[in-house]
């Protein structure tokens, strides 16, 4: 009984702290050049993939520094060659050191919950 209730309040608490999740990033590195915050990012099981399309296509191989908030794990990728490496908070103000510079034409973010099996609220 204690444990149930407990586990709703922790599922509760965790959806409401990781509501606001973003992911922000910019054409030059140390966060200069053109900026964007993503849409916010909320916990969910199969994560949020972004590709840079649309409104944000001029972002397309051109990001040079990329910054997750805290409660969020992102890989992004470069879908040239489908090649993925992850990032976490707080990000890379400058993504040469990863070799990973103008290449980013999506990323994949999950909302880290603690849980080790990695399966999210
Ligand atoms: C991205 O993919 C392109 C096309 O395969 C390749 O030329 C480039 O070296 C790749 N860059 C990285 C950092 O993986
Ligand atoms: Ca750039």
């Amino acid at each position: 009984m204690f444990s149930k209730s407990f586990a709703l309040l922790l599922a509760t608490f965790a959806a409401s702290a990781f509501a606001d999740s973003e992911v922000f990033y910019c054409t030059d590195i140390n966060y200069g050049g053109n900026c964007h915050h993503s849409p916010k990012i909320t916990a969910n099981p199969a994560g949020v993939c972004h590709n840079m399309k649309g409104d944000v296509a001029q972002f397309n191989d051109a990001i040079s520094s990329f910054g997750p908030d805290e409660d969020l794990l992102c890989t992004v990728f470069n879908l040239s060659n489908g090649r993925g490496v992850p990032v976490d908070y707080p990000g890379y103000a400058d993504l040469r050191t990863i070799g990973f510079n103008d290449v980013i034409s999506s990323y994949l973010c999950y909302v880290d919950t603690g849980n080790p099996t990695g399966e999210k609220l």
